[in-house]
């Protein structure tokens, strides 16, 4: 590590620098958070293209007392670094250590906590709207990518902006990427102001303003970059008709620009955007070569930018080659994601069928009412929406989907714990969201073949269906050549006993096997079952085991409450049996993000806890039998 980033525990330290030091601190921030995601992962590229925004805000602004936000804070591990972070940044995603997203517990530097897109301008308005309130002076300043503007929470903030406050900063950092290329309407906008022709004569002029005035004295420097800066007003005809000051494009790699521009702006007595423009991955080649896989990786070379190759596929690729196999001979099916090609696998069905694959931006609300839509004029839309994103289209779900009960498949990729990610990205909630809506039919397989088998299912029902399946690899099963549908609400008995039945949710029929095999030792028989459906629920298959076991005990990586185990026991209490239920899943509280193994451990998700919690129950006998239905 350099010597001028390790003089560096506060943003106080970083203020004592002249403009040279700082480019030089950008560098050593730079090799640092390439040689330090080397070892822990993380979103190396989009870090790498905000260094010198970074240290341009935290030179001008004095956080914590005005307030910075970053949309998504995947990229604000620089922020982290500035804010006396550094020396436990090696610790990043780890467990224990730093998240990888802003967390208001983590640093009184980080106002909001963020892990989901399109949220920092809304919260920013409401800091402001909270400071005009009080009384107060600070600043406010929300950081958004160009991405965030495909989403409909930006846009809503951006109608209210100039009716609520009148001093507040938006940094839009265009860098022409999402994870994937950005797409839609906005992306081209930009697009068309960066490359005009006006803004580049402009723009390089209030370049070389800024250039040449170094070396002269702070107010000179001050009052021609205020000239530059003011020169550089290009009006954006959209975000000037919502009522923002526009200001832009700028170099977002230009410290001395960046920091008279906010030096500026902040003067401002109107709301104010500032367009600058970033290039992801900057100053490391195999970030710029791999714009996607950069945006978030595991550990990699820091040579070479290789990260290990895997063994298995992900049930994301069993999805996206099970998808274009049905596709081929359905010509009903429709492919669409919201701004996730890659992490759903989508990007594999999109070169098959590139008409019927559709990547409507960071607009999951969007995504499910035009899958609504097409469904309603025959088509057979699958929805891929990782479990935690679909939280945002609820409503949509529900109102535009289940209540017109139209055909739409939702494929919820990283059901369950996510790992390093943590809380914001954990898929803990959908059986939740889910079951409680009328019309849907919910599944979750136990491997890949079954993922198969639950899709072509879910496509030849008359009307809404989501399978929940998880983040990484998969189980390795042999598999069929042609999926085939499973009959409605029917459970998978995988092995009969009469003391206890043990059902594990999808995945988690691996905790359930475990113990059947741990209780047989201790000489009780268990039935083993594979429930499938989650909605509607095997009430035959309940009904027959609460006729003979003592206990009942459901595995699921999701929060118990209002989960599968919570549907067992509500269907036995309607079926009059009072066969308990011991419950293994997630508690009633945010996880924190760690290695699931740790996690489960630490969390009671073990064959270990529930054959404590069995034990003593079938050890007393048998109080069951059906008393009504
Ligand atoms: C609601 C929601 N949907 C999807 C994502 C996944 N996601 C994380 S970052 C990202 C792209 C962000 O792009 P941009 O805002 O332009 O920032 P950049 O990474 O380019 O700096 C996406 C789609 C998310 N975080 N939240």
């Amino acid at each position: 590590m350099g010597t001028l980033l390790e003089s560096i525990h506060s943003p106080a330290d970083l203020k004592l620098l002249n403009f040279a030091q700082m480019s030089e601190l950008a560098e050593e921030i730079r090799e640092f958070l390439i040689q330090t995601l080397s070892k822990t992962g993380g979103h190396l590229g989009p870090n790498l293209g905000v260094v010198e925004l970074t240290l341009a805000l935290h030179s001008v602004f004095n956080t914590p007392g005005d307030k910075l936000l970053f949309d998504v804070s995947h990229q604000a591990y620089v922020h982290k670094i500035l804010t006396g972070r550094r020396d436990r940044f090696a610790t990043i995603r780890q467990p224990g250590g730093l998240n990888g997203f802003m967390l208001r517990t983590e640093s009184e530097h980080d106002c909001f906590g963020a892990g989901h897109a399109g949220t920092a301008l809304s919260a920013a308005l409401g800091m402001a709207v909270a400071r005009d309130l009080a009384g107060g002076k600070e600043n406010v300043i929300a950081v958004a990518g160009d991405a965030a503007f495909t989403n409909g929470i930006t846009f809503e903030a951006i109608n209210n902006i100039a009716e609520q406050t009148k001093r507040m900063i938006v940094v839009l950092n265009d860098n022409e990427w999402s994870i994937d290329r950005n797409v839609g309407a906005i992306a081209s906008y930009f697009h068309r102001i960066v490359t005009n022709e006006h803004y580049n004569r402009l723009h390089d002029s209030a370049k070389r303003i800024v250039e040449k005035i170094g070396g002269k004295t702070a107010l000179e420097v001050a009052r021609r970059a205020e000239e530059a800066a003011k020169s550089m007003l290009w009006p954006s005809i959209l975000f000037e008709e919502f009522g923002l000051q526009y200001f832009g494009p700028i170099d977002g790699h230009n410290i001395p620009l960046l920091v008279e521009t906010f030096k500026f702006l902040k003067t401002q007595d109107r709301p104010v955007l500032l367009h600058i423009l970033t290039q992801k991955g900057r100053g490391y080649q195999p970030a710029l070569d791999g714009q996607k896989k950069f945006h978030g990786l595991g550990p990699y070379d820091a040579d070479t930018g290789l990260t290990a190759p895997a063994g298995k596929p992900t049930y994301a690729e069993v999805f996206a080659n099970t998808l274009v196999s049905l596709a081929d001979k359905d010509e009903r099916i429709v492919a669409i994601t919201a701004a996730m090609p890659n992490g759903t696998g989508l990007d594999l069905f999109r070169p098959h069928h590139p008409k019927r694959y559709f990547d409507v931006g960071i607009a999951e609300e969007h995504a499910v009412v035009f899958a609504a839509g097409m469904a309603t004029r025959g088509f057979r839309p699958v929805c891929a929406i990782y479990s935690t994103f679909l939280q945002r289209a609820f409503d949509p779900i529900v109102h535009d989907v289940c209540l017109q009960k139209l055909p739409v498949l939702f494929c919820m990729d990283r059901a369950g714990l996510s790992g390093d990610d943590g809380p914001t990205h954990h898929g803990l909630f959908d059986i939740g969201y889910l079951r409680s809506i009328p019309n849907m039919v919910l599944m979750s397989p136990k491997d890949e073949d079954e993922l198969a088998d639950m899709m072509k299912t879910g496509l030849e029902l008359p009307g809404p269906s989501a399978i929940r399946y998880p983040r990484g690899t998969v189980a390795g099963v042999a598999r069929k050549e042609e999926p085939q549908a499973i009959p409605l609400g029917k459970a998978e008995v995988l092995k009969d006993g009469s003391d206890v039945a043990i059902l594990g949710l999808g995945p988690m029929i691996s905790l359930a096997l475990e113990l059947a095999a741990r209780l047989e030792h201790d000489g009780f028989t268990a039935a083993v079952i594979n429930p499938r459906f989650i909605k509607p629920i095997d009430r035959e298959m309940l009904a027959a085991y609460a006729g003979k076991v003592s206990a009942f005990v459901t595995f699921e990586d999701h929060v118990k409450m209002g989960g599968f185990g919570t549907a067992v026991a509500e269907a036995l209490q309607d079926l009059g049996s009072a066969v308990p239920v011991v419950r293994i899943g997630w508690p009633d509280q945010f996880i924190e993000h760690g290695k699931i193994e740790d996690l489960r451990k630490k969390y009671g998700l073990t064959v270990d806890n529930a054959l404590a919690q069995v034990l003593p129950i079938i050890a007393r006998g048998k109080p069951h039998a059906l008393v009504a239905g």
